[in-house]
């Protein structure tokens, strides 16, 4: 089973993705994710110019031993962009050994520990109103538990609103969120943090008392509070009883989250934008998380986040993994495989993708009452039409950024 072909596919049917595809020279073949959103042409010429020659030829059951010298021989660790081709390659064989072997790959990786996994999807708005309507949407989609994002009071644009712009943007295709937008340069938001966290909590209360205790809810701050702000919203927002608060603070110190911990019992979750088990290290030792957010294809494939997430085993931290629409369809299935076959899984983010996604990815994974599946497909279960992918050529696109009232670039 020797690795024969190596391509990376750009895509942008709803938005861009990148793809790489692996051909052994017995003809099976295996999908890797490899987006990275708002730079995805770097993880393109990663792959292309530097992973792509050292594959051919190599064995392509040696998942761990590819995983280990592409990390190690490159020299230059970590990063996003490393981490995404790692990953990539890492899911890729993933889904040829399950091929080969006859069995999805959440077999391989221990058979199922649950009959399915527990989506959230994003419901907002801009007035509570246009949030309550997005809640009870989303329930009747089948969502057993929600996640609140809402506008503030002063603020045009904010992090997790759907907006019109969006929607025509997406030629009819309604994503809730999505945040990257086409163009030449990034959309400009705006930001108060004071005006927002005193808005937040009378959002949760409405919520609360419209839809009842029982709902699991979530919501994201999307990195932009310190430490001690973090510390006030969570501790504002317990009488709510969330299922996590997401992204308090940019915790790239990891250390800033002792203080968080010491004032609020509101459960944390951190990780979407990490890379490797390093970015975890301390957060998992001194239990200053309670979910892990990683995505497989930023986190160096199933191998490498599998790891991470044995290691929150031993704290009782769960998985969260990150399931926005920029992690492709390949990049979900690698997810929900390896969800159902941990223990410690917590929840999956699934936000539905667009149909012309869905047709350049053919999908085997089923949404049932609320409950994830990756299906019985041999491998992970995805196939990438190159006919359909190739009507969608790239588009430059970038996340949005930030500003205060006074022009500072603030997180966003
Ligand atoms: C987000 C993401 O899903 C989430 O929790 O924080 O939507 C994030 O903004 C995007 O994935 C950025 O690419
Ligand atoms: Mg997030």
């Amino acid at each position: 089973m020797i690795i024969d072909r190596a391509e990376v596919v750009v895509t942008s049917p709803d938005r861009n993705f990148v793809t790489l595809k692996l051909t052994t020279d017995d003809g099976l073949t295996g999908l890797g994710d490899a987006t990275l959103n708002g730079r995805e042409m770097a993880v393109v010429a990663y792959l292309a110019d530097h992973v792509v020659p050292l594959l051919i030829g190599r064995d392509a059951h040696r998942i761990e031993d590819t995983w280990q010298f592409l990390y190690r021989s490159a020299y230059w660790r970590r990063g996003p962009v490393t981490m995404a081709a790692i990953a990539a390659v890492d899911m890729a064989l993933w889904d040829i050994k399950g091929k080969a072997a006859g069995m999805p790959v959440y077999q391989l990786l221990g058979g199922a520990s649950r009959n399915g996994l527990l989506a959230y999807g994003h419901a907002s708005g801009k007035t509570t109103d246009e949030l309550f309507d997005s809640i009870r949407s989303h329930q009747e989609q089948g969502y057993r538990a929600i996640r609140v994002q809402t506008g503030v009071p002063g603020l045009k644009s904010i992090y997790g609103i759907a907006s019109n712009a969006t929607y025509e943007a997406m030629e009819g295709v309604r994503y809730d969120h999505e945040p990257a937008q086409r163009g030449a340069l990034p959309a400009e938001e705006d930001w108060d943090t004071r005006a927002y966290l005193r808005h937040v909590p009378t959002v949760f209360e409405a919520v609360r008392n419209e839809f009842g205790s029982e709902l699991p809810l979530l919501h994201d701050a999307h990195h932009r509070l310190t430490p001690i702000q973090a510390a006030q919203l969570g501790k504002s927002l317990e009488p709510y009883d969330l299922f996590w608060l997401e992204d308090v603070t940019p915790a790239e110190n990891q250390e800033a989250l002792r203080l968080v911990r010491q004032h609020t019992t509101t459960p944390l979750a951190i990780g979407e934008i990490f890379n490797t088990v390093w970015d975890y290290q301390q957060i998992i030792r001194e239990q200053l998380i309670d979910y892990v957010r990683s995505a497989v294809t930023h986190t160096g494939g199933i191998s490498h986040l599998k790891k991470v997430l044995d290691y929150a085993a031993q704290y009782q931290i769960k998985s969260g993994m990150h399931g926005p629409t920029d992690i492709s369809p390949v990049g979900m299935a690698a997810a929900m495989h390896l969800g159902l076959a941990i223990h410690n899984f917590g929840i999956q983010e699934y936000m539905r993708h667009g149909a012309k996604t869905d047709q350049v990815f053919q999908q085997s994974f089923t949404w049932e009452n609320g409950f994830l599946h990756p299906g019985n497909n041999p491998g992970l279960g995805v196939e990438l039409d190159l006919d359909e992918s190739g009507k969608y050529p790239y588009v430059q696109a970038y996340l949005p950024f930030n500003r205060l009232a006074d022009g500072t670039v603030h997180d966003w």
